[in-house]
């Protein structure tokens, strides 16, 4: 069924780190019109597509995205208006081809991806459905995520000494979502008890993890387990496992050696240090284990030890349908973070996951470090049936809005499974 695009409207509001963002809005000529958040990332890839800074030293330290929400208001809303489409992805393509570069360093990917969210949305608001029904599949029927709570911060994300970006609880073996979310309140709860009797500070990062002045991972890793003990709660498969994102980008030099905690490492000792890592502690998944150009180290990484644990690449792959393709081929990972705003369309992004899907790599839908309240990715995640969701904490108003979407979607869909599947 064809519709026409009556408005395209951008504003400059603020993410949840204070720092400018889009929000967008599309209106059809049935009426319907629909807003969508853009996130913004801090640990990004160096081959994400552009995210477009105004470089206006007077305003926000040269953050603001006036020239992005310009062109959303201006060339984009010309572009879109006032003639007949057929499919979203025509729409996205239309944009794709209309900013004419591989990076979408002339519109902005994060001008395209606000249009491609709100549209996505409208339409599914135009047809009377929800947008994770809506959403075109690829053939994985619909499931409940399990959530992967970012618990503890470090990295670029929090002022601490911990090199390690992300220590997350996934609760696998929850009955169901709502049970997976109050499991993870409950250890993060738990956590802050156990973090504050041991003297540590218990300010948050950014995704609204705790960011004590703990440096080494393994410790970070008892703590946690002894966290989900004290919440009542397994550590393990059959319980609460934990996924970590390392983000190893941000501590690998230019020599191509790792920094954790004051120690240099190569690539080889990295893979051994996880092997242990993984023989000791719960740990079911990986992301960026290693850096986004240590080719070869993923490759080692993934013959040892891609049996045994979920190797996502995020940096490395950064959404892209055509550079997961390769690195499909070249062996690297067995799974994919999906970030809407790192490829800068709902189609692509779709199309990403397609990729992955008849790969048999796993898809963990994911948030930004810079988020606003909108959902959108709750809906992504259950309308695609990718099994896994990381969007933060279980706390902070634009981390809960994704899980409370979960608990939503799961009260109106109590026959959806919950699980990796
Ligand atoms: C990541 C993300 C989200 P950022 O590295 O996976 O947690 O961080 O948005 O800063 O890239
Ligand atoms: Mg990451």
């Amino acid at each position: 069924m064809s519709f026409e695009i009556t408005g395209v409207t951008a504003l400059e509001i603020l993410d949840s780190r204070g720092r400018p963002t889009l929000q967008t809005t599309v209106t059809l000529s049935d009426g319907t019109a629909a807003v969508a958040g853009v996130p913004s990332g801090a640990s990004t890839g160096t081959r994400e597509a552009v995210e477009l800074r105004d470089g206006d030293n007077t305003r926000f330290g040269g953050s603001g995205v006036l020239t992005a929400v310009g062109n959303v208001n201006g060339e984009i809303a010309d572009l879109l208006r006032g003639h007949d489409w057929e499919t979203l992805s025509a729409v996205d393509e239309a944009m794709v081809a209309a900013d004419g570069t591989p990076t979408k360093a002339r519109l902005g990917a994060n001008a395209t991806v606000g249009v491609s969210m709100a549209l996505a949305r409208a339409l599914a608001a135009s047809s009377g459905q929800s947008l994770h029904t809506w959403l075109p599949g690829f053939g994985q029927p619909p499931r409940m995520p399990v959530p992967c709570f970012n618990v503890l911060n470090g990295g670029a994300h929090a002022p601490n000494a911990l090199d390690f970006q992300e220590f997350m609880i996934s609760p696998l073996g929850a009955p169901n979502v709502a049970e997976a979310v109050r499991a993870g309140a409950e250890v993060y709860a738990a956590l802050r008890k156990r973090l504050t009797a041991a003297g540590h500070a218990t300010g948050l990062g950014d995704e609204g993890g705790f960011a004590p002045e703990l440096a080494e991972p393994e410790e970070v890793l008892a703590v946690i387990v002894a966290a989900i003990t004290d919440a009542g709660y397994t550590p393990g498969r059959s319980g609460i496992a934990i996924a970590l994102d390392p983000a190893a980008s941000e501590f690998r030099d230019q020599d191509g050696s790792y920094h954790v905690n004051g120690k240099q490492l190569s690539s080889h000792d990295m893979v051994e240090r996880y092997a242990a890592m993984i023989d000791q502690y719960p740990i079911w998944s990986i992301e960026d284990g290693l850096g986004e150009a240590d080719h070869v180290g993923w490759q080692e990484l993934t013959a040892r030890l891609g049996d045994h644990v979920q190797l996502v690449g995020d940096d490395n792959f950064c959404t892209n349908p055509a550079i997961i393709t390769t690195a499909i081929a070249d062996g690297i990972g067995n799974a994919a973070l999906i970030k809407l705003n790192q490829i800068g369309t709902v189609t692509e992004t779709l199309e990403a996951m397609a990729i992955c899907h008849r790969a048999g790599y796993a898809q963990m839908v994911s948030h930004r470090s810079g988020e606003t309240p909108d959902p959108f990715i709750a809906d992504l995640a259950v309308g695609t049936g990718c099994g896994q969701l990381k969007t933060g904490a279980p706390a902070r108003g634009e981390r809960v809005a994704k899980y409370n979407r979960l608990i939503e979607i799961s009260a109106h869909h109590p026959d959806l499974p919950y699980g990796r599947g």
